[in-house]
This record gives structure tokens, C-alpha cells and sequence, in this order.
């Protein structure tokens, strides 16, 4: 799959949300996701304006909002309609089934009724799957399976990141995987990698960066996460989704040129 281009991907695609995003990839020639990791609804608001235009999907992690509130999801959602982006929360659910069923579609955030895509931890095993898709599948939405993790020494590695690719395959509300590299030729699943940066040094708290050549190019994953590389300090948040997104773009381009 990481041979073809992602519009012929969405057209042969049989998931609602990874048709829109495929689409939405190609007609903005962007691979780029912004991890909008802000405090504020205003500050969340203001940069999905600004970067909106350069991105195919904006990361959240509404639980660091100190004042988030249903107008901030409407207003997220017009930013959405309004650059052509798709809406990730970046929840990392890993309870029972049950219990994680209960925080998708309840409690202050209501993720379900205005997040595309949701991820999850597979550590209780594929109950936690099923209970999600109860809440997302009527609901048209996709859910990423963390078959790896960027930071310094995660455990989620051989066995544990194999039964990752085992349930994704096997389940149709799965449409991909957080990781680094591109993991299953089985069916068309995608993978959005965090921890990339242009030329960022690891943090103090374990988080590692690699570059969308390494990424994309070279282990096949599609879609790039730039977080502090775009809004850090003392950085111009345009401009430098500018350059991620040409980076992401370019690595993506060489991708598809080498296997002609
Ligand atoms: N993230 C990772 N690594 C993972 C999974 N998720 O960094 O394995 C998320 C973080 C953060 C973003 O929760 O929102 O990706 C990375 O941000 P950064 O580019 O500022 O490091």
C-alpha cells in the first residue's frame, strides 16, 4: 500500500473517515497532523485557524483545556468544515470495554459525537476494541490501535505490537495504528506517527524525534504528528507548518517516485 498514492487508497478505501482523509490529503498535498497540546480554548482555537490550512488532521488532548466547553467543539468543528482537516482526540483509552464505552460517549467531552478518529490501548485485550466500536461505528468513526510508542524505553515491542497488528486486521472499526513504520500488507490500515521534528533534540521526558525522510519515506507510515516543532518557543507557527508540511509532502513524493 505505501507504494500507491494516497488518492487511489481512498478511492479503493471501504472506511467512511479514511476515504474523507485520503481526500482531504490530496487536495491539500498535506500528510502533516498538528499535536495542538494547548492549555486554552482560545489558544486551541487560534492555532487550528492559523495551521488549519496546512494540515489534513488536527491532534487534540481535550483533557488539558482548563476551560473547555460545547462551544469550543462547535467552534472546533466550523475550523474543521472551514480548512478541510480531520479531528483526532488523542484519548489513549485502556480500561475494560465497558467502562471505556462509557468515556467515549459520555462524561463533560462527549468524544464520540465530534472526533473522526479516537485511539486506544489494546492492554486489556480486544474487549476494549468492541466496547468502542459499540459507541463509534454508528457514529461513521475510526479508532488507531498503539502498536508502538515514540517515547524512550516503551514497552509496547515484539509480541505485544504483533497481537496489535492481529486485532487491527481483524476488526472493521480499527482503520490504523500509532507507530513508527508502516505494519500490515493484510488490508489498507494507516499509520500516524508522533515524535517527528526537523531538527528538535529528544526532550527531557523521553520523547524521541525522528524525520519525515525517516518516517515516510523509509518506513512506509503516512501521516506525520508535529507538535512543539510547529508552536514551540520562539517559533512562527505558520511557517513552520509551512515547512512540515512540504518536508511531509517531499518524503511522501520520494516515496511513491522509488517504487516506479
Ligand atoms: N504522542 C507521542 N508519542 C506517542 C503517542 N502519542 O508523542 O507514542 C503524542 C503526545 C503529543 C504528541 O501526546 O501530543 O504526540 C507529540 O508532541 P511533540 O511533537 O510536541 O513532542
Amino acid at each position: 500500500f505505501s507504494q500507491q498514492t494516497y488518492a487511489s487508497r481512498g478511492e479503493k478505501h471501504a472506511h467512511p473517515v479514511i476515504k474523507q482523509l485520503f481526500a482531504t490529503m490530496e487536495r491539500k498535498k498535506s500528510n502533516l497532523s498538528l499535536a495542538a497540546d494547548v492549555g486554552t480554548k482560545a489558544e486551541l482555537l487560534e492555532i487550528a485557524n492559523k495551521v488549519g490550512p496546512y494540515i489534513c488532521v488536527l491532534k487534540t488532548h481535550v483533557d488539558i483545556i482548563s476551560d473547555f466547553d460545547r462551544d469550543l467543539v462547535d467552534q472546533l468543528q466550523a475550523l474543521a468544515a472551514k480548512h478541510d482537516f480531520l479531528i483526532f482526540e488523542d484519548r489513549k483509552f485502556a480500561d475494560i470495554g465497558n467502562t471505556v464505552k462509557l468515556q467515549y460517549g459520555g462524561g463533560i467531552y462527549r468524544i464520540a459525537d465530534w472526533a473522526h478518529i479516537t485511539n486506544c490501548h489494546v492492554i486489556p485485550g480486544e474487549g476494549i476494541i468492541h466496547g468502542l466500536a459499540e459507541v463509534g461505528m454508528p457514529k461513521g468513526r475510526g479508532l488507531l490501535l498503539l502498536a508502538e510508542m515514540s517515547s524512550k524505553g516503551m514497552l509496547a515491542t515484539g509480541t505485544y505490537t504483533d497481537k496489535n497488528v492481529e486485532m487491527a486486521v481483524n476488526n472493521d472499526f480499527v482503520v490504523g495504528f500509532i507507530g513508527s513504520r508502516r505494519f500490515t500488507e493484510e488490508r489498507d490500515l494507516i499509520t500516524m506517527t508522533p515524535g517527528v521534528g526537523l531538527h528538535a533534540s529528544d526532550d527531557a521526558l523521553g520523547q524521541q524525534y525522528r524525520t519525515p525522510e525517516q518516517i515516510i519515506t523509509e518506513n512506509g507510515s503516512d501521516i506525520i504528528i508535529v507538535g512543539r516543532g510547529i508552536y514551540g518557543p520562539g517559533k512562527d507557527p505558520v511557517a513552520e507548518a509551512q515547512r512540515y508540511r512540504e518536508a511531509g509532502w517531499n518524503a511522501y513524493l520520494n516515496r511513491i517516485n522509488l517504487m516506479y
